[in-house]
């Protein structure tokens, strides 16, 4: 299964830290699927021996810099059929460049998705039924400097797991090759619902005050952060998740741990971006109303981050 090639949906910060890693773990030129190819050939990435292979650049955690040869294509250019893709598009963009390669996509294809928040995996494991669909939850903080360069940020843990009733299969013993830490998870969608916490409280939160995550510490947004995660422990409660009770310890030491960073959302609100609220607060949202309990924090941070002209 290894010998396949690898496709990647996408080509922001994860899908350039993944194809970085595969590239490594495998030596060979994984191939990135983008809707614009020439955004990605400009004269510094392009590698001139092999005009179908730009380099793509990651720097390590300890600033050191490797650079890996990749192939970028647009869905039409796909010829084969695919047998392992990643996908790391943006959550709401997720089932339409999913649809865009589906006519490509083996029986049992294994499709990773690699996206912030909830909903968009439910929607894919229906619209897919006839592939392997893994789901992970990624920690690592990347960030792109520009097309095709990637910084590593932090060193995070991605946990994968099986999100369709499929039979298991060996296809996640390649991962401990990589030198990401990637880690199998027997209960995915509890992993994402954790996730999901941190991200209600902080991710909406930064945009809102263009702020890195550390300052949601301080005494003017504190108590703001505090509504968010009591509403989120009272859908929790409702919905019968587990373990609710140390969330305001979980988010605070996110934000201790990334205190200098901006988060996801934070810089999709500046780059004028469309950001992925819509599976973070407004999944919460919709879980909340399907149970008939409101959510004021939340609707509030909602018409907040409308009115700043933040796009979800
Ligand atoms: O996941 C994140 C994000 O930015 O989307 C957090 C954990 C908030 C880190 O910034």
């Amino acid at each position: 299964m290894s010998s396949r090639t690898w496709y990647i949906l996408g080509a922001g910060s994860i899908g350039c830290l993944w194809a970085a890693n595969i590239h490594k773990a495998f030596g060979v030129p994984p191939v990135m699927i983008v809707r614009n190819r020439e955004h990605y050939f400009d004269r510094e990435s392009f590698d001139h021996k092999s005009s179908q292979k730009p380099l793509l650049t990651l720097t390590h955690l300890d600033k050191t810099e490797s650079q890996h040869p990749v192939r970028i294509i647009t869905a039409d250019e796909i010829t084969v059929p695919v047998h392992q893709l990643i996908v790391c598009t943006k959550a709401g963009d997720t089932l339409a460049a999913l649809q865009s390669v589906s006519p490509v996509l083996a029986r049992q294809c294994n499709i990773l998705l690699l996206q912030n928040g909830m909903g968009s995996q439910q929607l894919i494991s229906e619209a897919f039924p006839e592939q392997n669909v893994w789901v992970g939850s990624v920690t690592d903080g990347a960030w792109t400097k520009k097309p095709l360069h990637v910084c590593h940020a932090g060193q995070g843990v991605t946990a994968i797991g099986r999100f369709n009733q499929q039979p298991i299969t060996s296809w996640l013993d390649q991962f401990h090759r990589f030198s990401l830490t990637v880690k199998v998870c027997d209960n995915i969608e509890r992993l994402l619902w954790q996730k999901l916490a941190i991200n209600c409280a902080i991710n909406g939160l930064t945009a809102l005050f263009d702020c890195q995550n550390g300052q949601l510490l301080e005494a003017d947004k504190k108590p703001l952060m505090d509504e968010l995660i009591n509403e989120f422990i009272l859908v929790s409660k409702v919905l019968g998740h587990p373990a609710t009770e140390s969330v305001h310890q979980k988010v605070y030491e996110v934000c201790r741990l990334t205190a200098a960073n901006r988060s996801s959302t934070c810089m999709d609100a500046r780059l004028q971006r469309k950001t992925e609220l819509a599976y973070i607060n407004g999944y919460l949202i919709k879980m909340a109303t399907q149970q008939g309990l409101e959510l004021p924090a939340h609707q509030q941070l909602m018409e907040k981050l409308s009115h700043k002209g933040i796009r979800w």
